[in-house]
């Protein structure tokens, strides 16, 4: 750090530059987050100084969080869960994750722990078993890319703490059998969690409804980020639980704060987000969600329409706006797009293949654009 300050005009300067080493969204196929939305950012700004770590002293941000975990209770239909507002899906699991180990824990004696994901989960769960120190299953996939049931009936023991389904596959977009996961978690007495991070805010506002979250029985937590299709500022993630139990498990007493105890990862937590993704759903309510859901999806099916075109096709058809397609040398096609067009996209593992994701930010000219420079690629 320099002795004396630079000028508010140096700094400014400094900032638009590093501001314009960014990508702006308009290249970006490769996200799942985008613009947040006007009034949430306009929100955040009013809360910048917003500390939830210590919320005794900003009450009023208090009560929007209360209702911000109410709105999406009642969306995941359990208007008693109970949870608080994470910095996105990473913590919301490494919490959910945790409450498991420590509430089996509480009642059986177990040496190594483990817990079944989908071999599509998402590489949270890796740090996840390196922070809890709990064994990772990776049950492998059906022809649809998603968990297949025979393979987590026979990864489970007894020492597997529970079981995670994927609402929303970061790769493929796809769906877990949640309905089948909650009947075994129901069945061995162990614990479901869902990780919506991406999906909780696409699916219930799909034409076609599907059943993942609190709705089935044997569910016991659920992931789901404002920052991604909720619209809402980073960091912005909610995890909620259907007892009060689990969350009780994550207990910190904090003596000398305005409040006595803590449920959370962090210590400081932007109270500006918690303002922000609660402006947001305000104003867009179910209705503007809807229709934000379905514009993605218009233009999802509009991309698959235009590849067809140029004999390009889905790995797997796609639940929600994200696409992995077959191409050939899916790494070379993404830096070749990246080098002479400037498009970022990204891609999938097994199967290889190139990975968009049609967010709020996509236009159709974009896809109008993308999809020529696809071919540019592909013919030369
Ligand atoms: N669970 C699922 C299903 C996810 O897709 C993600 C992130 C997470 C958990 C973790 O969420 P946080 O990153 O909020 O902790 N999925 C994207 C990914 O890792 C996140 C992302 C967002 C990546 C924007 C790139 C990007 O530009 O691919």
């Amino acid at each position: 750090m320099n002795e004396k300050g630079l000028g508010r005009k140096e700094i400014i300067s400094i900032l638009d530059q590093s501001k314009s080493q960014d990508f702006k969204y308009n290249r970006v196929l490769s996200s799942m987050c985008t613009y947040p939305h006007e009034i949430a950012v306009q929100a955040h700004m009013q809360f910048i100084e917003s500390n939830m770590g210590d919320f005794g002293l900003f009450k009023g941000t208090y009560n929007l969080e209360k209702e911000v975990l109410s709105m999406l209770s009642n969306l995941l239909h359990h208007p008693d869960a109970v949870g608080y507002t994470t910095t996105g899906g990473t913590e919301s699991n490494i919490q959910a994750i945790r409450s498991m180990r420590n509430v089996f824990l509480q009642r059986s004696k177990c040496e190594k722990p483990n817990l079944v994901v989908p071999d599509s989960a998402h590489f949270s769960f890796d740090k996840v078993s390196d922070i809890l120190d709990v064994e990772l299953r990776k049950a492998s996939l059906d022809d649809n890319l998603r968990v297949s049931i025979d393979s987590v009936l026979s990864l489970i023991d007894e020492n597997t703490i529970g079981l995670v389904g994927i609402a929303g596959s970061t790769e493929f977009g796809q769906v877990d059998p949640i309905k089948k996961l909650s009947e075994i978690a129901r069945e061995k007495k162990i614990f479901l969690h869902i990780d919506a991070a991406f999906g909780g805010f696409v699916l219930p506002f799909l034409d076609e409804s599907c059943e993942f979250d609190f709705m089935l029985p044997g569910v016991t937590s659920i992931a789901i980020d404002p920052h991604k299709m909720g619209l809402s500022t980073i960091p912005s993630g909610v995890l909620l639980f259907r007892s009060p139990d689990y969350l009780e498990s994550l207990r910190a007493d904090t003596p000398y704060l305005t409040v006595s105890t803590q449920y959370t990862l962090t210590g400081t937590r932007s109270g500006a987000a918690v303002a922000a993704t609660y402006a947001v759903m305000k104003f867009m309510g179910k209705e503007g969600y809807r229709k934000t859901v379905s514009q993605c999806m218009e233009l999802t099916r509009y991309l698959l329409s235009r590849l067809t075109e140029i004999n390009i096709h889905p790995l797997v058809e796609p639940v929600m706006n994200v696409v992995a397609l077959e191409v050939p040398e899916p790494d070379l096609i993404r830096s070749r797009l990246a080098k002479e067009y400037n498009w970022q996209v990204s891609i999938t593992q097994n199967p290889h293949g190139l990975r968009l994701v049609i967010m709020p930010h996509v236009t159709i000219e974009m896809i109008d654009s993308f999809v020529q420079d696809l071919k540019q690629v592909l013919q030369t």
